[in-house]
């Protein structure tokens, strides 16, 4: 009994002992800002950090302050090393607790390769070649060469059951359909990211099978999902199908044991006019392309009859519930259900707009401008059109409007740092944390704070994306380093059928977890989650879908922040 007690108690503490510091588990750059968050109030006096060598540095962390947390109630105490800049490996100390972390230029460089390279890793319909992929290799999968029209879908000339082919493209998430407006999320983000940072992207290449041609590998790798995007257009009349999908989510088996009929279903208002959005932003970024001559026109022509096709049909909104009460068979899988156009409107608008210089696409853009500029995401794709009206015409009337709300948005995050657990932006207010946080709060306020800097050039809201950046790679209340493949507290099982069928220990690396989800959707599947807490509401379970899945918007929403840092 005592030997068990003794033990046990010796576990927890084992357990806890990497724990405790809370730090950029990637890579710091030697000027950058450098914090940590120790669990706790310490005394900072005590607190070192050693080399390699395990020799002192001589350079002391600074307090900065006790933070408590306003739901918790947790008290932390966070301290300042950036002072330390010389690159190397090093370990902070604090009592019987180390923290390992490494500075070195281009700290984030191998991260954002990695962020990139997980589009290919999670391709569909083709084989993922061990050139490539290394020990990710895996046959084709999902063809999608002999998909069904489901009867919502159903139209003339494509009655129910007719066969088409729609192949390519990236799995969603965790789970193996392939959605519109997740896609066209994922795209316009990276593009906006791409053409703020063409220089850095230009320069990265990740080893896919296009690595070799003329165009930038992330160009290559988005063009593999666009050109899947273009076969869900019916062209007979310019609308598009909501998404790709098996009836229900497919068990946690490899692609090529999926054996479900895959349908193409409902056309719908909002994936119609995110697909119009990116065909014309990316005809704009791909024109003259030499390795890709036929899409700029193919994609500016699918982008016009996708928006006449909305206008024609303003309120075909997808809603699964009422959809499932008319047609066989049912379908469960993922919603990126949405009742309200007038972003998507917007959006399409301002890039048809950008593309052809039409008048009248810029009056629609006018009709449906956003009253306030808020975090991007797959449901509020108007600051999509936000960026690109800062980018290209930055003193029209509108784009002065987002400016200023633009910047006030970055300016009350930065105001919290100040007083913040770990010294973010973000995740100061319980609200911020929910189904996909990671992405949708801290990266993609991240991606807020580039344009403000782009805007103004004021280096406090460089600073600002990388802290927020820094939460997602460990200085956070978990002490998880949330992308795959990375830090010393690493996700291993992420709700990803792929990580987790193909007998291989790590996950495919280089995607971001959803992130801490105090909404808990996933306990019906009898999970336990070690707290309630907001932001300790995480599971490194695969069944843990509302915290740890993994989705092509939230890897997206990663790669345009990284885009932009350093
Ligand atoms: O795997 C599914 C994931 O991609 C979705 O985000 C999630 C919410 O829609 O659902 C997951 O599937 C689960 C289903 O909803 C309930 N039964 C268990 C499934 C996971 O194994
Ligand atoms: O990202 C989506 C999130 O905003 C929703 O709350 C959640 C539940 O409906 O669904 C998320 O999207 C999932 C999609 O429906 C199916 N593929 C996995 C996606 C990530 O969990």
């Amino acid at each position: 009994m005592k030997i068990n007690f003794l033990l046990a108690a010796m576990m927890l503490q084992c357990a806890s002992a990497s724990a405790q510091i809370r730090l950029n588990q990637v890579g710091m750059s030697p000027n950058q800002e450098k914090t940590a968050t120790i669990e706790g109030t310490v005394d900072v006096g005590s607190v070192k950090i050693v080399d390699a060598s395990g020799k002192a540095v001589g350079i002391q962390p600074k307090f900065l302050r006790i933070a408590k947390s306003p739901w918790s109630g947790k008290e932390r105490t966070v301290v300042d090393f950036s002072a330390l800049t010389k690159p190397g490996k090093y370990s902070m100390k604090s009592g019987k607790f180390s923290a390992s972390f490494t500075i070195q230029p281009q700290a984030l460089q191998e991260l954002t390769k990695a962020s990139i390279k997980a589009f290919y890793l999670i391709r569909s319909g083709m084989a993922i070649d061990a050139k490539y992929a290394g020990q990710f290799a895996r046959p084709l999968g999902h063809p999608d060469t002999q998909v069904k029209v489901h009867p919502s879908a159903a139209s003339e000339s494509r009655p129910a059951g007719t066969v088409i082919s729609s192949p390519w493209g990236w799995y969603d998430a965790g789970d193996y359909n392939k959605y519109i407006v997740n896609s066209a999320f994922s795209i316009g983000i990276m593009l906006d990211s791409y053409e703020m940072n063409k220089a850095k992207f230009d320069a990265i290449k990740v080893n896919i099978p296009e690595s070799n041609n003329q165009t930038t590998d992330l160009l290559d790798e988005l063009m593999y999902n666009l050109k899947w995007m273009l076969t869900m257009q019916d062209p007979a009349d310019g609308g598009v199908y909501h998404k790709l999908t098996t009836p229900n989510f497919e068990g946690f088996i490899m692609p090529t044991d999926c054996k479900q009929q895959r349908y193409v279903v409902q056309k719908s208002t909002t994936a119609t006019l995110d697909f119009a959005a990116v065909m014309a932003q990316a005809a704009r970024i791909y024109a003259q392309n030499p390795d890709y001559p036929d899409f700029a026109q193919k994609a500016q022509e699918a982008a016009k009859s996708a928006y006449e096709w909305a206008k024609k049909n303003p309120r075909h909104f997808y809603n699964q519930d009422e959809m499932n009460k008319k047609f066989q068979p049912a379908v469960s899988t993922g919603t990126y259900g949405d009742g309200n156009a007038n972003d998507e409107w917007f959006w399409a608008a301002t890039e048809l707009y950008f593309l052809t210089k039409n008048e009248q696409y810029a009056d629609d853009a006018k009709q449906y401008q956003p009253r306030w500029v808020g975090t991007p995401t797959w449901g509020m794709v108007s600051t999509l059109g936000v960026f690109s009206w800062l980018a290209h015409q930055p003193s029209a009337a509108m784009a002065q409007q987002f400016r200023t709300q633009l910047l006030s948005f970055c300016d009350a995050l930065l105001d919290r740092t100040a007083t913040s657990c770990f010294q973010t932006p973000s995740g100061n207010s319980p609200r911020d944390y929910g189904w996909g946080c990671l992405a949708e709060k801290f990266c993609g306020d991240g991606v807020m704070m580039l344009y403000a800097h782009q805007l103004t050039k004021d280096k406090k809201y460089l600073k600002g994306a990388l802290q927020n950046m820094e939460y997602v790679l460990g200085r956070n209340a978990t002490g998880y380093c949330y992308v795959t493949g990375f830090g010393t507290k690493r996700v291993m099982h992420p709700h990803h059928r792929v990580s987790e069928a193909d007998g291989i220990v790590d996950p495919v690396p280089g995607l971001l977890a959803g992130g801490p989800n105090p909404g808990q959707q996933d306990l019906a599947s009898g999970l336990k989650y070690p707290s309630k807490q907001p932001d300790e509401s995480f599971l490194d379970n695969m069944g843990s879908y509302a915290s740890n899945e993994i989705a092509i918007n939230w890897n997206a929403t990663l790669v345009a922040l990284l885009g932009g840092l350093e």
